[in-house]
């Protein structure tokens, strides 16, 4: 073990490197000051994520009507022998936006002899203990992680990293929540990154029935409102808001022209409300936009990897079609 320290805080002693590259923190009143001022009113879906909307997520993956997250734990199981084949041995795994561990553990336990890992993530505190804890269940590979917005591509060559193959790994269908452009050019700043031979494994959801979807982001339980109504309890309490959660419902549309699904939250009837001091009214129905979940065909998927600059080498998906994970390498360099 090396124990490299790139950055600040000092590295756990389980980790190899820890490269903080000091992502600039979103101004969230700034976003949200903006978002409301705007016709129709938005606010950002990165604001979701803090430590009540990233325990809500959890529960989110786990309700009956979200197939995607079991859906794909079942599929990367299934292909796990097929991935080993496709990376070869020795593989380095990078992930941006490191999530769940289940997913990182059942790759890396599939792949043959996989040389290293290397978590990615805006918050430093949350990479450190879970590569922390990878590194303790799988001794012997090394672990890195690095403190940065994978938004805005991936900056690894001054990394000591092992010398394998390169694999990104990319799961969720975190791509779905970028508009088209956004999303074409995360993957355009990934393959920046990305040297000849290396590889994404990215997953994507799928489009599907409208009821299937709006169940899937308006559950029986009511969480998926609980995490979307989040946003307005930040709102509350970060930013001196006086919006009343009472007045505004949780909506979840199917979007079938732009092929997304799209979370709001609905006046139910004519409001004030103020934020920092600045007043701002919702008319009676008027929504504010908190998120778009893009959901993919085999083709469209195909063409938003192609104009990112990747050949698409293979697609796997479940017995039921409601999601896929595929096989990217860039292009050769013309
Ligand atoms: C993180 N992302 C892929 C989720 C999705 O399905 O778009 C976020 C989410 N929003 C509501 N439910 C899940």
């Amino acid at each position: 073990m090396t124990d490299l320290t790139l950055g600040q805080p000092p590295v756990h002693a389980a980790l190899d490197f820890f490269d903080d590259q000091h992502p600039p923190a979103g101004d969230f009143l700034r976003d949200v000051l903006t978002g409301l001022a705007a016709t129709p009113k938005s606010i950002p879906p990165v604001y979701f994520y803090d430590a009540a909307g990233s325990a809500l997520f959890d529960q989110i993956t786990d309700l009956p009507e979200y197939y995607v997250t079991r859906t794909e734990l079942a599929l990367l199981d299934r292909i796990g022998p097929e991935l080993a084949k496709r990376a070869g041995p020795g593989a380095v795994v990078i992930e941006p936006g490191s999530g769940s561990s289940v997913k990182i553990r059942k790759l890396l336990s599939a792949l043959d002899q996989p040389a290293g890992y290397v978590g990615l993530d805006i918050s430093g505190e949350h990479l450190i203990a879970s590569c922390d804890e990878l590194a303790r269940d799988y001794p012997g590979l090394h672990i890195g992680a690095i403190c940065a917005d994978f938004t805005t591509g991936l900056s690894l060559d001054h990394l000591p990293l092992p010398k394998g193959r390169r694999i990104l790994f990319f799961p969720g269908s975190t791509i779905g929540n970028f508009e088209p452009d956004a999303a074409r050019a995360v993957l355009a700043s990934f393959r920046k990154g990305m040297r000849e031979g290396d590889a994404i494994l990215i997953g994507a959801d799928r489009v599907k029935s409208p009821q299937t979807l709006e169940a899937a982001y308006d559950d029986a339980q009511g969480v998926t409102a609980a995490f979307n109504m989040n946003l307005i309890a930040r709102i509350n309490s970060e930013l001196d808001g006086t919006l009343d959660p009472a007045l505004l419902k949780h909506v979840s549309v199917w979007n079938a022209e732009k092929s997304r699904i799209e979370m709001h939250l609905e006046a139910r009837e004519a409001q004030q409300l103020q934020v920092a001091g600045r007043s701002f009214s919702l008319a009676k129905g008027e929504r504010l936009h908190t998120e778009n979940s893009h959901k993919f065909t085999p083709e469209s998927f195909q063409a938003l990897a192609e104009s990112a600059g990747f050949d698409l080498l293979e697609s796997w998906s479940d017995p039921a079609e409601l999601f896929s994970l595929h096989w990217l390498e860039p292009k050769a360099k013309a």
